[in-house]
């Protein structure tokens, strides 16, 4: 065996001592998964990053709707996609008619579905990834698993730095998008190795929307339901998390922090989802 062929065996063997393991090197997330869906050639897969658990400080205080900063912990291990859900992917589970859907490619994020439809395409892909690993469930994000991964790491207001400037190289956005979406992950990878957290599409999320709990969380799931602050005998319409923004948002408005929040069914060419893989409980 010459150097570089036994160079490669050690790496091969790190790497696979790695996964079985579950120990990752400081720094770096570990193995991901990827989904056998019966994607065709040429079409991204859907490969899920795995994020270790940990605490950050989530939302911020310069923002109404995004206060107060408060610290998260999140207490296992889970996976979250590397892209959006892509028009390929979904077209697994859903067979659309691409002009009503504005469906143009399908390495295209997937769009105009609501968060119904995401949660559904979650329940397949729990029936139809014949990879799925044992003891896992795929749903869409909590809204702190998803800033959780957004940051990955990072403290300030952009994963970029405090400059929003330096959204240019991760995200799609007003000024950069020709006005349309684009194949998921053409910008920059976060420093987990996720595409496209901020801008492209906004992103579903598992929880309520709801003003923060500004006391330290474990494993937030947001409110059971809405509450009416005027008389908290009513309960208010459900409207869910959106997180990240879209292809036609403000460079400015790119932060790891930024919210907003739609009804069960609405849809839009600038909506749709990231799903998670995480331990039953
Ligand atoms: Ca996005």
């Amino acid at each position: 065996m010459n150097l570089s062929a036994f160079a490669c065996v050690v790496l091969l063997s790190s790497i696979a001592s790695g996964i079985f393991a579950g120990e990752a090197p400081a720094g770096t997330q570990g193995a991901d998964h990827i989904a056998s869906i019966g994607l065709s050639e040429g079409q991204t897969p859907l490969v899920m990053v795995r994020i270790k658990a940990g605490k950050f400080v989530m939302g911020t205080d310069g923002v109404p709707k995004e206060s107060p900063a408060h610290e998260v912990e999140i207490g296992d291990d889970y996976y979250i996609g590397k892209y959006e859900v892509t028009q390929g992917q979904f077209g697994k589970f859903k067979q659309v008619d691409p002009g009503k859907y504005g469906w143009k490619g399908d390495n295209m994020p997937a769009q105009y579905v609501s968060r119904k439809d995401c949660v559904n395409f979650c329940e397949w892909l729990n029936k139809n990834d014949s990879k799925k690993p044992d003891g896992y469930v795929y749903r869409l994000p909590t809204e702190a698993e998803w800033e959780y991964a957004c940051r990955a790491g990072s403290k300030t207001l952009y994963v970029c730095g405090d400059d929003k400037q330096g959204m240019d190289e991760y995200a799609w956005h007003e000024t950069n998008s020709k006005g349309m979406t684009h194949d998921v992950g053409g910008k920059k990878p976060n420093a987990w190795g996720l595409c496209d957290m901020n801008g492209n599409v906004w992103e579903w999320c598992q929880d309520l929307y709801d003003k923060y709990p500004s006391s330290a969380q474990k494993d937030p799931k947001g409110p059971e339901k809405l509450l009416d602050p005027k008389d908290p005998s009513k309960t208010l319409y459900p409207v869910y998390v959106l997180r990240g923004g879209c292809w036609f948002s403000g460079m400015e408005t790119l932060r790891s922090t930024l919210r907003h929040n739609a009804d069960n069914d609405h849809s839009g060419n600038n909506v749709a989802c990231r799903v998670a893989l995480v331990k039953v409980k």
